[in-house]
């Protein structure tokens, strides 16, 4: 109330939650867990880490836990993680699995926050920090990245380049990213006896001298693998391999022997000025048509205007007056 006339008040509600010292709040074994280094490849459902708390009041062990659902994807919004609570040996432990598949190329950690609550006449809780951290294993495919068609000149001697291939592989780290390249060594690869690949630069050269004539073009069938065991299904122990990729195919033509290659330009050169030429002239043969159809449109006005001009000569009228004209201007 204040000291004002009239006097004015307010109310205001407190609550009050009155706790019984019996009954404090329940106990984390850690408050901070991890890191905890989970491979990426861990199946769903697979258990990453088991943690749990004490209830905090005497004779009533009951603890309630959950995750809590954080605002991005490191704090498990869209629930990567769940918890399975599992009762054992009077204990209450929470086990935290994996809920959807884990991609380290997306995203390395996470940051779970795991709530406990008891069973006391009032409720109390507490907070413990889970750290994930996400190992890579080698589950990306080299990929090759440039187009499929290349030329080589025929004449060449043996050993020149070719072209210079590259794939990526998306994985996190080295070794799982490392790329080599080869040749497919199968007898449906047309080019492989024909080509050779650096395994580390990707650069192809030739193992031949070409004839155009003989052959005009090669299909190649490249590989990269990456440097360490796949950790995909089915791998048998062998590094990933992108020889499934369209873009390991590559068609190599052989171009003319470089002096016709160079004759061939040079003919093209001389033939451009004669095309220039000839425009030129078609544009003044143009030009030309146009004027004679112009005379021709006005050839009838201007015989008009000769015709009256000789019919003015010939009238004996006119004479006779232009002579006095004439007189006229020699007074
Ligand atoms: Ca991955
Ligand atoms: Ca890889
Ligand atoms: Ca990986």
């Amino acid at each position: 109330m204040d000291r004002g006339f009239p006097p004015l008040s307010r109310t205001v509600e407190v609550q009050i939650d009155v706790v019984d010292r019996a009954n404090n709040p329940p106990v984390w074994d850690q408050t901070v867990y991890g890191p905890i280094f989970v491979k990426e490849n861990r199946n769903v459902g697979d258990r990453v880490v088991s943690v749990k708390a004490s209830s905090g009041i005497e004779n009533n062990p009951t603890v309630f836990y959950r995750l809590i659902r954080g605002s991005t994807a490191q704090t498990n919004k869209y629930d990567t993680f769940y918890l399975q609570q599992r009762n054992d040996n009077g204990h209450t432990w929470a086990d935290i699995k994996v809920n959807h598949p884990l991609d380290y190329e997306s995203i390395k950690e996470y940051n779970l926050t795991i709530r406990v609550e008891n069973n006391g006449v009032q409720q109390l809780g507490s907070e413990a920090t889970i750290y994930i951290v996400l190992e890579d294993v080698n589950d990306e495919i080299p990929l090759f990245t440039e187009r499929e068609q290349e030329t080589v000149l025929e004449g060449e001697p043996i050993g020149t380049p070719v072209t210079r291939v590259n794939a990526i592989d998306k994985d996190g780290t080295f070794p799982n990213n490392q790329v080599f390249y080869g040749i497919v060594r199968s007898p449906r690869n047309e080019g492989r006896d024909y080509f050779e690949i650096n395994e580390q630069t990707g650069e192809i050269f030739t193992k031949v001298v070409f004839d155009r004539e003989k052959q005009g073009a090669y299909a190649l069938e490249v590989e990269a693998r990456d440097g360490a065991p796949s950790a995909r299904p089915n791998s048998n122990g062998q590094p990933n391999s992108g020889n499934h990729d369209i873009f390991n195919k590559k068609k190599i033509l052989i171009g003319p022997y470089p002096e016709v290659a160079h004759y061939d330009s040079k003919l093209r050169n001389l033939t451009k000025p004669a095309s220039l030429r000839s425009e030129r002239l078609s544009e003044e043969l143009r030009e030309q048509r146009l004027l004679s159809a112009d005379i021709s449109s006005r050839l009838p006005y201007f015989e008009s205007v000769n015709s009256s001009a000789s019919e003015l000569i010939s009238n004996p009228e006119n004479t006779r007056i232009a002579r006095k004209i004439d007189t006229r201007l020699k007074d």
